[in-house]
């Protein structure tokens, strides 16, 4: 094959960040846009756990983490510091930031967007629990404009895509919700370039 190839799904916020990472970097891939409810033998060959993103490298290598696409595409280029090399301090709350986020507030996110599956409490509580992680986001960004410098870097494009599928959960109650920083840097990256980007249409892999 010439180029990598990209398992994705267009609206899965992890191959989002992978998408963003290859992009930024400037990495050619193939992207091939699966069917979650269909997935394509050729995929589950490679990585039988069935989740994407999914990138294969020419040499036949697999990396079936998003974090570990996002980490290899850096290693490949990173023109503006996006791993904040020299700053270990920025480093650690990057490390932080994106724990929490594929943790705690994960888990949030899913019991609040399918809150009917998860009848024990109303929807308001598990959005009052991602709601802890979003203050805290929007403290950082009172500080600075992106969340571990005045510049994007990896915690960015790793965290923006979950977000992102907060806010679309209930758009009038996030309208209304006191986040203006973090409404400000989600508003800009949805704007930007990168992310256009990267959202373009497929039409879905067979193999
Ligand atoms: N830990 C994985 C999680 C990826 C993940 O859960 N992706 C979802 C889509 S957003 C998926 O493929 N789910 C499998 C399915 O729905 O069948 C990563 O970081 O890449």
């Amino acid at each position: 094959m010439q180029h990598p190839v990209l398992y994705s799904y267009r609206r899965c916020p992890y191959a989002m960040r992978a998408r963003m990472a290859l992009s930024y970097a400037g990495v050619a891939v193939e992207i091939r846009e699966i069917s979650l409810k269909q997935k394509p033998a050729s995929m589950l060959q490679v990585s039988p756990k069935g989740t994407v993103p999914v990138l294969v490298l020419t040499d036949g290598t697999v990396l079936d983490q998003s974090l570990d696409i996002v980490n290899w595409a850096l290693l490949q280029s990173d023109r503006d510091d996006w791993e904040i090399q020299a700053d270990l301090n920025a480093k650690k709350l990057t490390d932080a930031l994106i724990f929490s986020n594929d943790g705690e507030f994960k888990k949030a996110l899913d019991q609040y967007k399918y809150a009917i599956r998860f009848p024990e409490n109303p929807p308001e509580i598990y959005r009052a629990q991602g709601e802890l992680f979003l203050t805290r986001l929007e403290n950082l960004l009172q500080q600075t404009t992106y969340l571990c410098r005045d510049q994007l870097s990896k915690a960015d494009i790793a965290i923006f895509p979950f977000v992102r599928q907060f806010s679309m959960v209930d758009e009038a109650w996030f309208a209304s919700a006191q986040y203006p920083k973090l409404k400000a840097w989600l508003n800009g990256l949805l704007d930007s370039e990168l992310f256009r980007g990267v959202m373009q249409k497929y039409p879905t892999w067979l193999d």
